[in-house]
């Protein structure tokens, strides 16, 4: 949590600074701009509100720094993950030839994908670092099409806010605004580092957010779902995070 509790105390500062009437100038572009994150309650609420919103504010159109070949991990740390069991091996088996993402919610042409049509698309790369909360870190290099790409592709409304993707282990979900879905470094990535995206980093397809913490970039991609609402998605706090004591937006 390291990260994000000094990025509170930089946005809280920047705030202090500015005095009362700056929360209150924060607090009504929040509620105008539609910046209130899906974990605006509880007790860590306005500060959520306060960092999401000083955040699209202030940078909404930046790039994560990129990195040189150079700089890449010799030895990047694959986090564990739970058993991924039979189904998944069947899969894996097959060479992922039948893994397929679903595109659904808010779009014009409900469509659903496979990895051939995935990698057919678009695709764009970048070698960017990757943080998790727990205080590791490493560079590599990504490689997938860019979610814009495949939401331009099935017709996403204009209303949609929302881009919630579902992750082969049903405990993983997440969620991204617009800022984040048509980011040119929001990528459904199947290759790392020049070779196919190994199981143990997420593969066959991972969802890589490269302005936030690690637990946004989620492995085993199954299923895009659109919309304008998060409400109705697990306990309505956007995503698995908030439901485990971490924050929807983790800008890193
Ligand atoms: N499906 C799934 N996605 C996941 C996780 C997971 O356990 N399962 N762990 C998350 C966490 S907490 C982090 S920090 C990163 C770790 O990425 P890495 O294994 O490439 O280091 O993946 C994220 N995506
Ligand atoms: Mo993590």
């Amino acid at each position: 949590m390291s990260i994000l509790s000094r990025r509170k105390l930089i946005t809280t500062g920047i705030v202090a600074t500015a005095g009362a009437s700056g929360l209150v100038v924060v607090a009504k572009l929040a509620k105008r701009y539609g910046l209130i994150p899906p974990d605006s309650g509880g007790i860590y609420g306005p500060g959520e509100t306060l960092t999401y919103a000083a955040q699209r504010l202030l940078t909404r159109h930046s790039l994560a720094r990129e990195f040189s070949r150079s700089q890449m991990s010799a030895k990047p740390f694959a986090n564990e993950v739970a058993p991924l069991g039979d189904d998944f091996k069947t899969f894996q088996q097959g060479a992922f030839a039948d893994w397929r993402l679903a595109v659904d919610g808010m779009v014009a042409r409900p469509s659903s994908f496979s990895l051939a049509e995935l990698k057919s698309f678009p695709r764009r790369s970048h070698i960017t670092m990757i943080q998790c909360e727990e205080g590791w870190s490493y560079i590599a290099e990504w490689t997938g099409v860019p979610l814009s790409h495949v939401l331009e592709r099935v017709g996403a409304l204009p209303q949609v806010r929302y881009v919630v993707y579902r992750s082969f282990q049903p405990d993983w979900w997440e969620s991204i605004d617009m800022a984040d879905s048509l980011h040119p470094q929001t990528l459904l990535t199947y290759e790392m580092n020049g070779g196919e995206l190994p199981v143990g980093f997420g593969g066959p397809l991972r969802m890589r957010i490269s302005r936030q913490l690690g637990y946004k970039s989620v492995k085993y991609i199954t299923r895009l779902t659109l919309t304008d609402n998060l409400k109705k998605f697990g306990k309505g706090l956007g995503s698995s995070s908030p439901e485990g004591g971490y924050a929807w937006f983790a800008g890193a």
